[in-house]
């Protein structure tokens, strides 16, 4: 099985990108000292293409700055060069002493959805049965814990798209609300120009006219926050158009009165209002939506990120239910998932409250199956934990965390008022960092740890259809550097859990993992390493060896008891901080397409330099000249958290009222300086997308105060 992982040098490897959710099907052949970059014509998803982080991902592997030893802070407090050894006994030394002191909970573990389905399930079981504490959350809780928890509510299952993304293809409309595809999964625009030559139409909900935007039928250029507002619009106006698929309503799901009865409140003006949508807009986009034979609603982070996310995701499927969409083939409703092995990540139990295969953690069952695989008690098992801003908010604190371990994610640039996380992140006994670079939040680290990259070790991960794929080992791994899984099995030998970390490689993890996911919702028991690669890729549910895997979920029901969708009454309410006299300008945030995330990856890479090299902050001329600016001149933005300066690009793509800030840097660029960590009360989600802040011009040099 480990051998499908490892390939002979010198043949072109059939893999996936490490970058985003996509995971585009691609070929990596040894060339002349590197690694030559092919797409994959035969993976149904990318077809050959892939943007140009995937061309140029293979310029990481083996970077002059990859972290090629364990680093640890000397008497000076300066990080040098030590020796595995050293570095593994002076970590577990410091956790065993701060559980010593404060208990078990007192060390925290933060993970991340670029970590293979391996990795993950290994975390999650790393802090349960090793370190025994309940304070595992991991970055996917900044990225789609809105479009999981709603999706929870209303189809008793999260499975980012529930159909394969070819579907999108021969929809005769899709409703994108808050993404910005054509610069975050740039291959999925081909599925998309199939679809307008066919005839169909692309209607984009951004207060941006994004590049997606650009390319629609119809751009609804709403207010920042107001997303509720517009969904309820548009399934008011469907109501009063007599557009309501009555027969699936009355068949397939509960709770539409109560949810007509809360969009009654939203006419068109009131709508207008509150999101800046003419009614006209909205009875033509109810009325296209109404009319077509197939049609898909998706959202991505830009109608999530909020202190009302899940209401925003309730809103949208609430509209998708009453069109009779979910389960109907060729049309849906589905979150587009982020991040490399956003959904895998977010299945097998590195959430702080979830067991492996989408168990609860709160479940009695699901614990007891779970601590039947990983041989111990069920009530040695921890309860659910804090979430990722929580879980920051705490270190250091009296009853918070004093140790963590942080692999795959840089929260001193993408978590919220990411100052204080940094202020936080410092008060710490230790913090512990497995990473490939010497991320912004590896600098703050007691002990670094030179993690494997993708290209080095193979293992599986799930894309945004819920496709689990393999991916493959093609490179010799960089100096000392040690994969996550064989990091987290030597820290659990020190620290006395020896016996329930013994594994060879991922392909005895995975059979671990198919056991304790197998019954419950994200059943991998019928997933092997073999089939993966004859079959290039399964869909989960798969129960058993001769299950096809589950492309389409929904058809018949949903995972409910009474196996019907869920209607919900969801009412707008405004972003935790809207504009006002001091704070006169709304800030949102998100990516660009050069750079990745935190960019600790991207930002090494020289094309994707040469293409964004810095942070640019779009505003429109009428905001431009309201305070004074131009195009290409120093800006400070200062919120209630912070402030930054970055130079001004002026736009007309934009609303006047609103600018966008990339979140892609850190230090005195970085957007999270700025954010405000109002969490939503169901996903704890903190609010990216809306924050108040004042501008101005910087005239002398750009420092900041
Ligand atoms: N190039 C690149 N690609 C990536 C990533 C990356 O960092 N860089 N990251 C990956 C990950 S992890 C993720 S999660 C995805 C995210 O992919 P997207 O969701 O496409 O990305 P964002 O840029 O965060 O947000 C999308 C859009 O939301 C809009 N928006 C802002 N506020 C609102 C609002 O209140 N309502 C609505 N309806 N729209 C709003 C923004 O203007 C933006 O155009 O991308 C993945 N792909
Ligand atoms: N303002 C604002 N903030 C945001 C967002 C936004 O839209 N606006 N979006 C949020 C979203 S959707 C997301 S997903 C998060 C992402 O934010 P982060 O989690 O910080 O993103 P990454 O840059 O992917 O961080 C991964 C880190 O782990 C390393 N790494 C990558 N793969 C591996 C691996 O396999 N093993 C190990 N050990 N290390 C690895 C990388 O080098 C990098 O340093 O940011 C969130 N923050
Ligand atoms: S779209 Fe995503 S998966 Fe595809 S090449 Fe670009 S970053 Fe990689
Ligand atoms: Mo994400």
């Amino acid at each position: 099985m480990q051998a499908l992982l490892e390939q002979p040098a010198g043949v072109g490897v059939a893999t996936h990108c490490p970058y985003c959710a996509l995971q585009c099907g691609m070929v990596l052949r040894p060339e002349g000292g590197r690694l030559a970059v092919t797409g994959r014509a035969d993976f149904p998803v990318n077809r050959g293409g892939l943007c140009l982080k995937g061309w140029t991902s293979t310029e990481t592997v083996n970077h002059p700055d990859r972290l090629r030893a364990p680093l640890a802070r000397d008497a000076a407090g300066r990080l040098v060069e030590v020796s595995w050894d050293v570095a593994l006994q002076r970590i577990a030394g410091a956790l065993a002493g701060i559980q010593q002191r404060h208990g078990h909970a007192a060390v925290g573990v933060l993970g991340g959805g670029s970590l293979t389905n391996e990795t993950a399930y290994l975390l999650g079981k790393f802090a349960r049965v090793a370190l025994r504490t309940p304070n595992i959350d991991y970055n996917g809780r900044f990225c789609m814990s809105c479009a999981a928890a709603g999706q929870i509510q209303a189809f008793g299952l999260d499975r980012g798209l529930p159909f394969p993304i070819e579907d999108l293809a021969s929809a005769d409309v899709i409703l994108l609300a808050g993404s910005n595809l054509a610069e975050t999964m740039p291959p999925v625009m081909r599925h998309l120009e199939a679809q307008r030559a066919g005839g169909g139409k692309l209607v984009v909900a951004d207060p941006r006219a994004s590049r997606t935007s650009q390319a629609a039928s119809i751009h609804l250029q709403l207010l920042p926050g107001s997303d509720v507002a517009l969904a309820n619009g548009l399934l008011h106006a469907c109501i009063q158009q007599g557009l309501v698929d009555r027969e699936y309503v009355r068949e397939r799901t509960t709770g539409f009165e109560a949810a007509r009865a809360a969009v009654a409140a939203y006419w068109p003006a009131r709508v207008e209002r509150l999101s800046g949508i003419p009614a006209s807009q909205l009875a033509e986009v109810a009325a296209l939506l109404g009319s077509a034979r197939r049609a898909i609603i998706l959202t991505g982070r830009g109608t999530e990120q909020h202190s009302h996310g899940v209401d925003c995701v309730l809103a949208w499927i609430n509209l998708a239910l009453a069109l009779g969409l979910p389960g109907r083939l060729g049309s849906g409703f589905g979150p587009l998932t982020g991040q490399g092995n956003g959904q895998g990540g977010r299945e097998h139990g590195q959430k702080a409250d979830q067991l492996p295969g989408y168990r609860k953690i709160d479940d009695p069952d699901a614990r007891r199956h779970v601590a039947a695989v990983w041989g111990v008690e069920e009530s040695d098992l921890p309860g659910p934990g804090l979430s990722a801003y929580e879980l920051l908010d705490s270190l250091g604190q009296e009853k918070g965390v004093r140790g963590l371990l942080v692999m795959a994610t840089n929260p001193a640039v993408s978590a919220p008022r990411a100052l204080h996380v940094i202020d936080r992140l410092r008060q710490l006994d230790v913090l512990i960092v497995a990473d490939f670079f010497l991320s912004e939040t590896a600098k703050l680290a007691d002990v670094v740890l030179p993690a494997a990259q993708w290209a080095e070790d193979g293992g599986t991960t799930t894309n945004l259809e819920g496709r689990v794929i393999l991916r493959r080992a093609v490179a010799p791994l960089a100096g000392d550097a040690r994969p996550d899984w064989r990091i987290l099995c030597d820290l659990a030998r020190l620290l006395g859990a020896s016996a329930n970390f013994r594994f060879e490689g991922q392909g005895a993890i995975f059979a671990e993992l198919r056991r304790a996911s197998a019954g419950g919702p994200a059943d991998y028991s019928g997933i092997t390493y073999e089939r993966l690669a004859r079959e290039d890729g399964v869909f989960w549910p798969c129960p058993s060896g001769d299950h096809p895997g589950s492309p389409r979920l929904f058809a018949e029901r949903f995972p409910m008891p009474d196996g019907r969708a869920r209607f919900h009454a969801v009412k707008y309410r405004p972003p935790a901080e809207e504009a006002d006299a001091r704070y006169p300008v709304i800030v949102t945030t998100g990516r660009v397409l050069s750079q990745y995330q935190s960019g600790t990856q991207t930002r090494r890479v020289a094309e994707l330099v040469r293409q964004a090299p810095e942070p640019l902050v779009e505003m429109h001329p009428s905001l431009a000249a309201r305070f004074g600016l131009h195009d290409g001149q120093m800006v400070r933005l200062r919120s209630r958290r912070g402030s930054i300066a970055l130079k001004a690009r002026v736009t007309n793509s934009i609303r006047p009222d609103t600018v966008f800030v990339p979140f892609h840097w850190g230090g005195q660029q970085a957007a999270n300086n700025l954010t405000n960590p109002a969490l939503d009360p169901v996903s704890r989600m903190p609010e990216f997308k809306v924050c108040a802040a004042a501008i101005e011009p910087i005239s002398t040099g750009g420092e900041l105060d």
